[in-house]
């Protein structure tokens, strides 16, 4: 057995044995209520799954194994002479539990390398699709088509024994990982480079190989897509892709089943796709005010102007977080150290001055605060990334590695079939007394 999966065994049965031997001694303990509000507010607060990925607090922050971003962009291993953290470390990390060592990230990144030929089928299925289909159309596609590899269907039919999922699973999770940036890279040559596609890089770490098959070489690339690869990996359980792929995943469908549903989820706008309604709000109100560069009187007017439209401000507002997103920050500052007058860049600082005071007087928006996809457009049309109907497929790239790293655990821990209750009016009026 390969070194990282004989450390993942060795962590995870243990705590498989832990949380049976938990559930059977406190497994009638009540730990929470349900409100009405929460039953009809998308069980919000509702704490119902288990994954120890990462956890969100709803004011300091995402923290991966209890750290947070700043401290991972310190204490996780570099690419030589970078700032910016390695995305196979975050993998590590949330997989193992422990912060890895630069030879545990420089195993991983072989590891991927090895794994990452894309059969040749999965290319001719992206081709028969027509070009406009949305990127995250081609890429959820794009995904299935790759099932034709799944370890976990193949064993499952042989009839593979339950204490085996974790490892078919690992499997899987790890060939889907390596493989879904040539995808991502494949989708952006055939839409936006007339077919120009570029093979991967087999000295390049993960985030810098997506980077140079995109066709940006730049170092300054590269080590933003290390930033974003890692920042966006994961938001605990609950947020819609983690939450459809654990669904899906469930029911034992394999990785590329529950990878291909979370990607759907992805590419909804109140979710992952506000990362391209933002760019697109913000051209849209440069175009109407005929400035690249609009004042925050204008913006205040822009911003005042979407609402009485019945639209939400897209990159403000989260369903958990209850200040600014630590991943607005540390794209803020990755912007401050390598990006000096940029009208977009100062337009998304200026909209952040602007936005949460109004929200906040709307008196029902529960956090007026930016959250990741405010930021990530620009820091992308910067490096000449311009086409945003492509950015959720960076999204989804990124999230393979939490989805993925879920997964495995879900598996190793014998997590059961989802199936929460529903009801409905005439049963709560009841219930609560209500006429
Ligand atoms: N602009 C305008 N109105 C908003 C916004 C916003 N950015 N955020 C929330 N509201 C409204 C919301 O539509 C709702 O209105 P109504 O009662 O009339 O239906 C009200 O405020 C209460 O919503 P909340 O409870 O604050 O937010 P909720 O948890 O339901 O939704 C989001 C969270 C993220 C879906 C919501 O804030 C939103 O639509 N934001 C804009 C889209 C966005 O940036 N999504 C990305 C989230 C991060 N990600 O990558 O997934
Ligand atoms: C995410 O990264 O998944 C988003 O911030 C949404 C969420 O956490 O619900």
């Amino acid at each position: 057995m390969e070194k990282l999966k004989e450390k993942f065994a060795e962590k995870a049965l243990p705590v498989a044995v832990e949380m049976k031997q938990f559930l059977k001694e406190h497994g009638d303990k009540v730990v929470s209520e349900v409100s009405v509000a929460q039953v009809f507010g998308g069980m919000k607060g509702v704490p119902s799954m288990i994954t120890e990925t990462s956890k969100l607090d709803p004011d300091e922050g995402i923290r991966f194994r209890g750290y947070s971003i700043p401290e991972l962009r310190e204490k996780l291993p570099k690419a030589l002479g970078g700032f910016e953290p390695l995305p196979e470390g975050i993998f590590y990390l949330m997989l193992i539990g422990d912060l890895p060592s630069e030879n545990d990230v420089l195993d991983l990144t072989a590891d991927w390398g090895r794994r990452a030929i894309v059969p040749k089928h999965v290319f001719n299925v992206l081709d028969a699709l027509p070009p406009h289909s949305h990127p995250m159309t081609q890429f959820s596609i794009g995904i299935m088509a790759l099932r034709t590899e799944s370890i976990f269907r193949e064993e499952y039919h042989k009839g593979m024994h339950k204490q085996d999922y974790w490892s078919a699973t690992y499997e899987d999770a790890m060939n889907l990982i390596a493989r879904v940036p040539r995808i991502a890279a494949y989708i952006y040559r055939r839409m936006y480079r007339a077919d120009d596609h570029i093979e991967p890089d087999p000295k390049l770490d993960w985030a810098a190989n997506l980077a140079h098959m995109l066709g940006f070489d730049s170092d300054e690339f590269k080590r933003l897509m290390r930033l974003y690869m890692t920042i966006h990996s994961d938001h605990e359980g609950g947020n819609v892709s983690a939450h459809t792929n654990h669904l899906v995943g469930s029911a034992l469908s394999d990785p590329y089943l529950s990878f291909s549903a979370a990607m759907n989820g992805l590419a909804g706008p109140l979710h992952g796709l506000a990362n391209q309604e933002v760019i697109r709000w913000i051209f849209a109100m440069q175009e109407e005010l005929g400035t690249p560069r609009p004042t925050k009187d204008q913006i205040n007017e822009y911003v005042n102007k979407t609402i009485s439209e019945g639209k939400v401000i897209p990159g403000y507002g989260h369903p958990v977080l209850r200040k600014t997103d630590p991943r607005y920050s540390a794209q803020k500052e990755f912007a401050e150290r390598y990006i000096q007058n940029d009208e977009l860049i100062d337009t998304v600082h200026n909209i952040y001055e602007v936005v949460p005071p109004i929200l906040k007087s709307l008196g029902k928006v529960k956090n007026p605060w930016p959250n990741v996809d405010a930021h990530s457009g620009a820091l992308l049309i910067n490096y000449g990334l311009t086409e945003y109907d492509f950015y959720t497929v960076l999204f989804g790239v990124s999230r393979a590695l939490g989805c993925m790293a879920q997964l495995v655990w879900d598996r190793a821990l014998g997590s059961p079939i989802e199936r929460p209750g529903s009801t409905t009016l005439e049963i709560l009026k009841k219930k609560v007394g209500a006429d």
